[in-house]
């Protein structure tokens, strides 16, 4: 069979489990095409994506400023490494360092590589600007966090799917209880902290929006212990939550329903997936001078970081998230998808709560963790035109791209609630 000869999905898939390391587990469903809010099957079936790509596709798929950008940087220069300059890094992080609101970025690829960054980051203020005695600082970090794949950061986790047989691990990591701000304050006593890692709302433990005023006091606790806040807004962030930042408190923001506080203002800002608009493997590390300037030449990097392909892309996709005023459309239509879904919560038994911000959302259904309810749930909106995945047990995580329009929001609630019904029935 010719390589790129046209694939059934059962084929598709049959190769895959064939050649393929097996640590997925995907919807049978095997996707050749995407264009805005829609992905095609090989059969040409057409389905609302409701996932994209874990809020990396939040500028809708193949979207043609990105996709224009990709093409015209690829006839021209796709990487120098940073052994050399090129001319348009600097216009990126000029770009990028202006559109969040700090002095300096610090780019990578993937979204590990920039949380990996921002805790060699921390570790480094803390010795050389703190005056912790050296290797004895400590990261604070939540438990049901994620923040990526690698032994650092897996070190931090508390998940043991993630976790086994993985050892050992990386020391000088203090996991604490989500959104207690007592358990933070404790954490804080010890002198040897160099930073706090959260995620503002953490996404792949099922959507948990923290308190109101946890991620401010959080903050205001952190500065008053001279440790480092970083924001892990890799999926949160670049307007999923209906902000530019969920951590908001950044006042170039296009949101003008932004009830965030100014002051609420992450030290260190760790960003991924949507910064490319999901086109290419764009991650960054925004701080301001006096954190930033603990790195110099050959302590950190890496061949990708910064490529002159993945900086025109980020700048269109920003752009994008800009101009066509996406974190006020994820604000709007996620107002409008949860007020839906209590609709339909009063009838049906089948789900319990619906949670988030802005369009990254999930439901509960009332079901034990360890039923496939919600997966079963996902393979009959998958028949009825929509993709969703469970992300723990019970729950099922909606984030469909930002660039949805109301009458499409709509047609997916309508799915949605016909699905459910069935179910029920
Ligand atoms: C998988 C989860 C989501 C992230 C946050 C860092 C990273 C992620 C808050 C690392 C990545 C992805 C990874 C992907 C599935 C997806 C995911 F289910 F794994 F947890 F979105 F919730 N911080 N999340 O969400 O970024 O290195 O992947 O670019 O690994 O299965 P990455």
């Amino acid at each position: 069979m010719a390589v790129l000869e046209h694939l059934t999905s059962q084929q598709a898939i049959t190769l895959e489990n064939k050649y393929g390391a097996q640590n997925y587990h995907p919807l049978p469903v095997v996707l050749s095409r995407g264009e805005g809010v829609f992905v095609w099957d090989v059969e040409g079936k057409k389905y609302y994506d409701f996932l994209s790509a874990y809020s990396a596709v939040n500028q809708g798929h193949c979207h043609p400023k990105i996709i224009g950008a990709l093409k015209s940087q690829a006839d021209n220069l796709t990487l120098t490494s940073r052994a050399f300059y090129n001319d348009i890094l600097g216009r990126y992080e000029e770009f990028a360092t202006k559109f969040f609101g700090y002095d300096k970025l610090l780019p990578m690829n993937t979204g590990a590589e920039a949380v990996e960054t921002a805790l060699k980051l921390a570790r480094k203020w803390a010795y050389e600007k703190k005056g912790i005695p050296a290797n004895q600082a400590k990261i604070i970090v939540c438990q049901n966090n994620f923040h990526g794949r690698t032994i650092s950061i897996i070190s931090a986790s508390n998940d043991p799917i993630a976790t086994e047989n993985f050892g050992p691990f990386t020391p000088g990591i203090v996991s604490i209880r989500y959104n207690d701000i007592n358990a933070l304050q404790e954490a804080l006593l010890d002198e040897n902290v160099a930073a706090f890692l959260v995620e503002p709302i953490q996404g792949e433990a099922g959507v948990y929006v923290p308190d109101d005023n946890y991620i401010k006091e959080a903050l205001e606790l952190c500065k008053s212990k001279n440790v480092l806040f970083m924001a892990d807004e890799v999926q949160t962030g670049i307007a999923r939550t209906g902000r530019l930042l969920a951590t908001c408190g950044n006042c170039s923001c296009p949101d003008k329903n932004c009830s965030g506080t100014p002051d609420v203002k992450p030290d260190v800002l760790i960003l991924g997936k949507a910064i490319s608009g999901g086109v290419l493997p764009v991650s960054a590390v925004l701080a301001n001078d006096e954190i930033m300037e603990v790195i110099r030449p050959g302590n950190h990097g890496s061949t990708f970081g910064g490529n002159p392909l993945s900086c025109a892309v980020a700048i269109a996709a920003l752009e994008v998230v800009r101009d066509e005023r996406l974190a006020e459309n994820a604000f709007e239509l996620g107002q409008l998808f949860r007020s839906e879904m209590e609709k339909l919560i009063e009838e049906t038994d089948l789900v319990r709560l619906v949670r988030g911000k802005g369009l990254l959302n999930a439901i509960v259904i009332n079901d034990s963790e360890d039923s496939s309810t919600a997966w079963d749930i996902c393979m009959a909106l998958k028949e009825n035109g929509l993709l969703a995945k469970p992300t723990h047990g019970n729950i099922i995580r909606f984030a469909p791209p930002l660039v949805m329009t109301k009458e499409e929001l709509l047609d997916c609630i309508g799915i949605i609630s016909k699905t459910l019904k069935e179910f029920d029935a």
